[in-house]
């Protein structure tokens, strides 16, 4: 638990308040603006959205150290602990990454409107679209001994890769999460133990002075304040792991959740998603004039947004919308893709309505490499993640229509 004056050094002068909707203070969560995110490909960092569950740790980065331990009781590797600075980080090899960090709690609100649900309340402003700096997970645990036969598969074990954080938290001792570590050990999956945000140092908020950036997973399991990475057996037994940040279903709620959390597994993967960020839901719309609407659309596990779709008559016909997008496209004519590429960034998109109709109402949605697309109606669970029903906007509309001579 958070201590009583646990919050009294948070970060405040590098939070521009007018870029966010502030959740709550105390933890400090707070969501981008959802009309702004579509204005750069690459989020500003003072428009990044900040998800916490205690107070801002305010680490000396001298100081600084995390330590790196092997503990795999299964199997013969040996038990290793060492220590890193930020000196031995910067001398591995530097990579960057342009990934989507997107929370799992993400539109939470769509479930809060059908059930009460256990979680802070998130429009779709909790997703962002960072250039991430640092040297790759593979590279720290290699450094620190962790033996390359590890990154095999079929080697039984050990299986994941815990990192946990320095700071209080509202519901544990600290803040850990796993992944697995095949996953982490995949060159592929450019994992980092990154430093740097928009070609900047990390700032407090978002994990100063070193944070995972895990690029097609949730939000969840980018740990913020590293303070050690240790290679295990099991998943973290955290409560970030186990007791929060799963699918439970719909038949489980506060007063039987503890009967269901072992039952289902941590969520790893984002899900296809995507949603509308221009126009708002008060914005007001012109009847007859023309509107460019804008969005942004992401997926999880490296998969490609394959395309963004625009309906605007309550989803019987759906039109193309264009997409902005760093992705290697499947090729238009031949429909072939690169198979070897993997997409961690979002994709923006957008779509010109030629005359807008009185009482519109836009939805979108997005398919994904996968052939996975959102659900027409969202499916309520007990913590409000995951989140992917199609969107839905009905902005006010002024003017008549156009009468036709
Ligand atoms: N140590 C620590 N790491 C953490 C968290 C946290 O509360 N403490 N929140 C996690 C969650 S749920 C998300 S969505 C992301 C948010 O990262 P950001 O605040 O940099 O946007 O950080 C993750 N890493
Ligand atoms: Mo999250």
């Amino acid at each position: 638990m958070a201590s009583a004056d646990a919050y009294a050094d948070e970060p405040w002068g590098h939070r521009h308040l007018p870029n966010f909707i502030v959740r709550s203070k105390e933890p400090f969560n707070a969501e981008a603006c959802p009309d702004r995110l579509v204005d750069s490909f690459i989020t500003p960092t003072e428009q990044h959205f900040r998800r916490n569950h205690g107070p801002i740790p305010n680490i000396d980065a001298q100081a600084w150290s995390m330590s790196i331990e092997i503990n795999a009781e299964s199997s013969s590797v040996a038990k290793v602990k060492r220590t890193l600075r930020l000196d031995d980080l910067s001398k591995l090899p530097q990579f960057e990454v342009v990934a989507v960090l997107e929370c799992a709690g993400n539109r939470r609100d769509g479930l809060k409107a059908i059930k009460p649900v256990n979680g802070v309340t998130w429009g779709a402003g909790t997703a962002s679209n960072a250039r991430w700096g640092g040297c790759r997970l593979r590279d720290v645990l290699a450094a620190a001994g962790v033996p390359a036969h590890l990154c095999d598969p079929f080697y039984a074990n050990p299986r994941h890769v815990e990192f946990a954080a320095y700071g209080e938290v509202t519901d544990d001792e600290q803040y850990a999460s796993s992944i697995p570590l095949e996953w982490a050990m995949n060159p592929l999956n450019m994992v980092l133990v990154a430093t740097e945000m928009n070609g900047m140092p990390l700032l407090r908020d978002h994990g100063f002075p070193a944070r995972i950036v895990a690029p097609g997973i949730i939000g969840a399991r980018w740990v913020k304040w590293l303070k050690y990475i240790r290679v295990q057996d099991r998943e973290s037994d955290g409560y970030y792991q186990q007791r929060d940040y799963k699918i439970l279903p719909p038949i489980a709620g506060a007063s039987n959740c503890e009967e269901f959390w072992p039952r289902f597994p941590a969520l790893m993967e984002m899900n296809i998603q995507s949603a509308i960020c221009r126009p708002t839901a008060d914005e007001c719309l012109q009847i007859g004039r023309p509107y460019r609407v804008r969005g942004y659309a992401l997926t999880g596990g490296g998969r490609a947004v394959d395309r963004v779709e625009v309906s605007l008559d309550g989803g019987r016909t759906w039109n193309l919308a264009d997409m902005y997008t760093m992705q290697t496209k499947a090729d238009s004519r031949s429909g072939q893709r690169d198979w070897t590429a993997k997409h961690w960034a979002w994709v923006l998109w957008s779509f010109r309505i030629e005359s807008v109709p009185p009482n519109c109402t836009i939805a979108c949605r997005a398919w994904d490499s996968g052939g996975n697309t959102q659900p027409s109606a969202a499916v309520w669970n007990y913590r409000g993640v995951m989140n992917n029903s199609v969107f839905h906007v009905h902005p006010p509309t002024t003017g008549s229509a156009p009468s036709r001579l």
